[in-house]
């Protein structure tokens, strides 16, 4: 199959273009590098030292003779690069990681919401407008996120993608639909997703176009089978305050001796999945599309859910890490419930990572090996999801 990687050279990007890659795929990324570029807005770096892309690909193929062509181009800019792209490569698959993708960066400032909204809802849209425009029935599977339901459930789990409602008429009789589920977004970044949702609607509608939402939780671990082969081949791990998501930094923070940065209470709840098996997910969902003429596929791509604080606990149980309880900088519910669906990846061949069977070589592989590289100043998370106001002065 040609897989064509949209931000093959990301978190969740690289280790699945590799790993298709060693599956047999025909595999091309394509990135403008905002990324690496984030970092050097926010002096801040990957735990990991990562390669620079080309280092990266001239291993791989050095190491499996597989070649893995690399094109830079901005999928929320470039249109027609994209679309001549398309009309030349004819892929399969497109595997649509290229957002922007941290919360916190989103909310940082009016810059940060606007850069977030115009690369990620214009990136999706290129995307659905080039293949429409170049004629293709090419299966996209785009990386969601389990945020678009927001994090409450009424006591039910949450399902996958759709809702079955039952709506009373004016002739006092009642029907029966599906609907997308209820959107939530706690963060601009969040929102990005839930727009993402409608463009796909539309044109799976209107163009019949065949695409899979990967409704993805929070990703922890660093290394897959194919990542781990070489050095120059390492994934990146992020742990600054943007960046950073909660697993891997109270990971990071126990190698270097920081006490774990609970937000609030540590009450709310959220999904987790491994980075092998996110890979594993995306090789299923490819491997297994959907038939012409069904709607958009939506998938709860996540094996376990934790509270924050428990993961607090379980990180310090195994390192001797404190536990600090810090104001939380986001708006969110101080605790929540949450129970979520999962069972069609299961049925597709998913085996879980557990979160216990691995959590402890992790510390060890990596959060402890590259403490040495770690920026503690990076480690607070200075955005904010409301910019309080200097109080007025008192009037004379
Ligand atoms: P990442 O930032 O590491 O990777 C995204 C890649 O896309 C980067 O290499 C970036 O340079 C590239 N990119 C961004 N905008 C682009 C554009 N306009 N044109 C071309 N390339 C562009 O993020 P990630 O952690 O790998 O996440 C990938 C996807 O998975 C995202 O869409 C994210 O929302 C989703 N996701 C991630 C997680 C997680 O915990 N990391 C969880 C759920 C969902
Ligand atoms: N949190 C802490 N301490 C920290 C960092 C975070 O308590 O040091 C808390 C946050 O307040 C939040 C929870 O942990 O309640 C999760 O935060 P996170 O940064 O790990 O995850 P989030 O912002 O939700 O975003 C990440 C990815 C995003 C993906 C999402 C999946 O960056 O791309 O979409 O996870 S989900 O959370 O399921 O929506």
């Amino acid at each position: 199959m040609r897989t064509l990687i949209l931000g093959g050279d990301g978190f969740c990007g690289w280790p699945t273009a590799l790993h298709l890659s060693a599956c047999g795929h025909e595999v091309a990324i394509v990135d403008n590098l905002a990324r690496r570029n984030a970092d050097v807005e926010l002096e801040a770096d990957s735990l990991t030292p990562i390669r620079p892309l080309g280092t990266r690909l001239d291993a791989w193929r050095e190491l499996t003779g597989r070649d893995i062509p690399f094109h830079r181009l901005d999928v929320s800019q470039d249109y027609r690069e994209l679309l001549d792209l398309l009309v030349e490569w004819q892929p399969d698959a497109i595997v649509h990681f290229a957002e922007q993708r941290a919360a916190p960066y989103s909310m940082k400032s009016s810059w940060h919401k606007r850069y977030t909204v115009n690369n990620n809802v214009n990136a999706t849209h290129n995307l659905l407008a080039a293949l429409v425009e170049a004629e293709l029935d090419t299966h996209v599977v785009h990386l969601g996120t389990m945020g678009v339901y927001g994090y409450g459930t009424a006591g039910v789990k949450i399902p996958e993608g759709y809702l079955r409602v039952r709506i009373d008429t004016d002739e006092g009789t009642e029907v029966e639909q599906e609907i997308l589920y209820p959107v939530n977004p706690g963060s601009v970044y969040h929102m990005t997703k839930t727009q993402d949702q409608l463009l796909f609607a539309f044109y799976n509608k209107n163009d019949g176009l065949l695409v899979t939402d990967l409704h993805q939780g929070i990703v922890w671990g660093t290394q897959t089978a194919e990542t781990r082969m070489d050095d120059r081949l390492i994934n990146r791990f992020d742990y600054d305050g943007d960046y950073g998501t909660v697993l891997n930094r109270f990971l990071m923070q126990a190698a270097v001796g920081y006490p774990l940065t609970v937000h609030g209470t540590g009450g709310q709840t959220r999904a987790f999945i491994h980075i092998q098996d996110t890979v594993r997910c995306i090789q299923l969902a490819i491997e297994n599309p959907p038939e012409a003429g069904d709607r958009v596929r939506v998938f709860n791509q996540m094996t376990e859910c934790h509270r924050v604080a428990d993961l607090a606990k379980l990180v310090a149980s195994l390192t001797d890490a404190e536990v600090d309880y810090v104001e939380n900088p986001r708006k969110e519910a101080a605790e929540n419930d949450l129970f979520v669906e999962n069972r069609q990846l299961l049925d597709l061949g998913l085996n879980p990572i557990r979160l216990q069977d691995d959590l402890l070589s992790e510390v060890t592989e990596i959060a402890r090996t590259y403490a040495p590289r770690a920026d503690r100043s990076k480690i607070p998370c200075s955005s904010k999801w409301i910019q309080h106001k200097e109080p007025a002065a008192p009037a004379v």
